[in-house]
């Protein structure tokens, strides 16, 4: 038998190859370049802004001299991270600097001006949709631009330029969360705070690592005093698994089946708050039924944990009645059932009366900078304001609070992001315009995004950067200004709304994406019906006026000059409640302390299906599960920015690796460090081996930084929210 390799402690190797950890970067952020300021340029006012990556959604304080921004830190005042913050906020601002970013507009690869580029741009469209009909074009969006840009895109590409589909890139991401949400509470509403992470006495994290993802968030979990029990449910052993006082490495997707166990644990055990569930919830009578088949050896078998450690989970939950609080992120978004996923933990804090409580919740984490704001904003699943394309009194609604006539309206719901490439594919849709997204990258099974790309008559990509994988493959590319080159609002993970100012000057004719989107709406002749909608700031009003008597009605709030002063505000605001609160309860809210959820019976409703296998099993000849995530704190999606930074550079791993079980590695013959070529029936990549027990035997990971990862992915989505599934692919690894 082979010599197996020798293995040093996960903890140690993690920091050997990917790093410093997160925590020391936290802690001591200077030791490793961090938040430097040039000697000669000593700052001489600072403002306020919130951090441009995370939806954690940091404050940080800029320190300008001569009114541009020279260096920034986080902000000790801001209720969200306290006066932390982690490498990618530290070096927000020089990431503005790349040489690569787009000065000009770019038409077939040639510097244009911005009259011609806006000029094309509005015959190319004007055209599909004159000759082929309005579902003929179709724009992706983003969850990284401020709100009022957002809104501002899908109201002109719908409402101006008479398109019906339009989507983003947190289909990629929240559609699962939104779509659990709406058919459980009755309106996509994360019910959390912040402050829960410091005040439970049991956090359970299921797919998320915040160690990585989240670092501030993570940050707050240190600061219970609770002694609280931190459980993790991951396939992998993460610097969050290794941090927890209980990791549970479940088989990749079996975690509807470990949260069903659960259930019926909970049942058998007398951990129902059934006062809660009598006078709170719907649908409980049934879920009890169907949870029967649940029993722990079932459970145990197909999930790979014994039943004696099921058996510590659900104790861990309600023995003493614990405040709980449950999180989730990409390993339950993501999935071929993750609605129903995100659901089975709802039902927890449901059954558990965990919820509207300090320290409880269902709680869905959020990923992007204004991922929440495109839920409420983005104009393409919803219309303005989380209302319904589909209900006349919506549209009326939304018709006199935006002053558009209502007939411009489409009264259906766009397609999703998979629908429209499909669509694409047929002939059916010819133009695409993306802005701030780089799906070429991080879309599942690249080679079928790229070669629908390549077929369609016009695509325009808005970017920061011109070498993007997808602005590559453009016709047409529109320089945007990034965060801190504008002004606006983002909307972080506990719907707090905070306010980002222009601090720093846009390369060359890079534009604002706002005034990108004015300028179309002139160029195409639209600009009548946009007449109100002059600045950031008199969208941001338009858009008030939208959620008012909606869940997120944010008519409260006067203006971004409170949103400034306040260190930001979560929703909802009423004008009620704005009259009545005063500045300091406005820091931590959170939804249901009455019990009253939004359904039309005020009844959280249990929902759930059962347990399906995966639709790319292994094989003989694709033995091993592809897991894929996040890598380090400092890299961020494609890279498009973070990239650029120097300082990041020195944190993350010199090239792409697989993680590899020792045991698999043993049998394949593969040492650490060696260079492995990884198949899937879609592709095959070469990197390099990197042996390691945070992953389990029969699964590998790669984190999705590296351009060529989802070149592998299997494309499959959740049949409720048609989130992709990227976590789950077979591959084999040869030497
Ligand atoms: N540094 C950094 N931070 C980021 C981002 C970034 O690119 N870089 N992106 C932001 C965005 S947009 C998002 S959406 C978030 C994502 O934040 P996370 O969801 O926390 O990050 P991921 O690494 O994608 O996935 C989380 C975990 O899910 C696990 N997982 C995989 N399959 C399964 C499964 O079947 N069951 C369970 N229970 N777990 C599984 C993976 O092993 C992984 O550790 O991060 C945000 N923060
Ligand atoms: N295999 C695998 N793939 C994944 C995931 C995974 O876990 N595994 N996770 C998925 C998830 S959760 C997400 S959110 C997606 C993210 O996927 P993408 O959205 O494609 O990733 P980003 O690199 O964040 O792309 C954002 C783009 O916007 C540009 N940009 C930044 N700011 C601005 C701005 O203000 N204006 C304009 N116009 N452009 C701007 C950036 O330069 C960049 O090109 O990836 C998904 N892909
Ligand atoms: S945790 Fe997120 S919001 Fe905070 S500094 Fe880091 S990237 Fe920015
Ligand atoms: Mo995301």
């Amino acid at each position: 038998m082979m010599k197996l390799p020798a293995i040093k402690l996960p903890a140690m190797t993690l920091r050997e190859w990917a790093g410093p950890l997160t925590a020391d970067l936290v802690r001591e952020p200077a030791k490793f370049g961090l938040g430097q300021v040039p000697s000669h340029l000593m700052p001489d006012a600072t403002t306020t802004a919130v951090c441009g990556f995370c939806s954690t959604g940091c404050g940080l304080k800029v320190h300008l001299k001569d009114g541009a921004a020279v260096n920034l830190t986080p902000d000790p005042d801001y209720p969200v991270n306290l006066g932390a913050a982690c490498p990618k906020g530290w070096e927000a601002l020089s990431v503005l600097d790349a040489p690569d970013r787009a000065r000009m507009p770019l038409l077939h690869g040639k510097e244009v001006d911005w009259d011609t580029a806006l000029r094309y741009f509005c015959d190319k469209m004007r055209g599909v949709l004159d000759e082929h009909g309005p579902e003929a074009a179709a724009y992706l969006s983003t969850g990284q631009i401020m709100f009022e840009e957002m809104a501002y895109l899908g109201a002109l590409a719908k409402f101006g330029m008479g398109m019906i589909h339009g989507d983003g890139n947190t289909r990629q991401c929240m559609a699962t969360a939104v779509t659990a949400y709406k058919e459980s509470f009755g309106f996509d509403a994360p019910p959390f705070t912040y402050a829960d992470f410091e005040e439970s006495d049991v956090l359970v994290f299921i797919g998320a690592n915040p160690c990585i993802a989240h670092p501030i968030m993570w940050q707050r979990v240190l600061r219970n005093k609770r002694q609280p029990e931190i459980i993790v449910v991951d396939p992998r052993t993460t610097e969050t698994a290794m941090a927890a006082t209980q990791h549970y490495a479940i088989k990749p997707k079996s975690d509807l089946t470990l949260l069903y166990g659960l259930a019926h644990l909970i049942i058998r055990d007398g951990g129902v708050d059934t006062s809660f569930v009598e006078q709170h919830t719907s649908g409980f009578d049934d879920f009890q039924r169907f949870l029967a088949d649940f029993h722990p050896a079932r459970v145990s078998q197909e999930t790979g944990i014994s039943v004696h450690r099921l058996v510590h989970f659900a104790q861990t939950i309600i023995s003493g009645t614990p405040r709980v609080s449950f999180w989730w992120t990409m390993g339950v978004n993501q999935g071929h059932q993750a609605t129903r996923t995100a659901q089975a933990i709802i039902n927890l804090a449901l059954m558990t009366g965990n919820i509207g409580k300090p320290g409880t919740g269902a709680n869905s984490i959020t990923g992007q900078c204004n991922a929440m704001g495109s839920r409420l904003f983005s104009n393409t699943t919803n219309l303005l304001g989380g209302h319904d394309f589909r209900n006349p009194r919506h549209r009326e609604k939304v018709a006199a609070a935006t002053g558009i006539p209502v007939d411009r309206i489409p009264d259906r719901p766009s397609m999703a992001y998979d629908q429209i490439l499909k669509a694409a594919d047929e002939g059916k849709v010819k133009a695409l315009w993306f802005v701030a997204t780089n799906p070429s990258h991080s879309w599942i099974d690249q080679n079928e995004i790229n070669r629908i790309l390549d077929k369609l008559d016009f695509v325009v990509v808005q970017d920061m950067y011109c070498t993007t994988e997808t602005a590559k493959r453009a016709h047409l590319v529109l320089p945007a200004a990034g965060w801190g080159e504008k002004e606006g609002c983002f909307i972080n993970s506990e719907r707090r709304i905070g306010y980002s100012p222009k601090v720093h000057r846009a390369p060359g004719q890079a534009l604002a994406d706002f005034h990108i989107f004015r300028l179309i709406a002139h160029y195409w002749g639209c600009d009548d019906l946009f007449r109100a909608w002059s600045s950031p700031e008199a969208v941001f009003r338009v858009l008030q006026r939208c959620t008012e008597d909606q869940p997120c009605d944010i008519t409260g709030i006067n203006g971004h000059e409170m949103l400034r002063k306040s260190g930001g505000v979560q929703w909802p605001l009423t004008r009620a409640q704005s009259s009545k609160f005063e500045v300091s309860s406005w820091k931590e809210r959170r939804l249901f302390e009455d019990g009253q959820f939004f359904t039309p019976d005020k009844r959280a409703k249990f929902v759930f299906d059962a347990p399906e296998a995966a639709p790319e099993q292994c094989s003989n000849e694709y033995p091993l599960i592809l897991i894929t995530g996040r890598g380090t704190s400092a890299q961020w999606h494609t890279e498009t920015r973070t990239g650029k930074s120097a300082v990041l550079a020195k944190m993350i791993p010199e090239e792409l690796m697989l993680d590899l079980n020792a045991q698999d590695a043993a049998r394949l013959g593969v040492r650490d460090g060696m260079m492995v070529r990884v198949v899937s029936k879609r592709a095959e990549l070469t990197v390099k081996a990197r042996l390691t027990t945070t992953v389990s035997p029969g699964e590998v990971f790669l984190p999705m930084h590296d351009s060529r990862v989802n070149q592998l992915t299997h494309a499959s989505y959740d049949p409720h929210s048609r989130q992709p599934s990227y976590k789950h692919s077979a591959v084999r690894v040869e030497k």
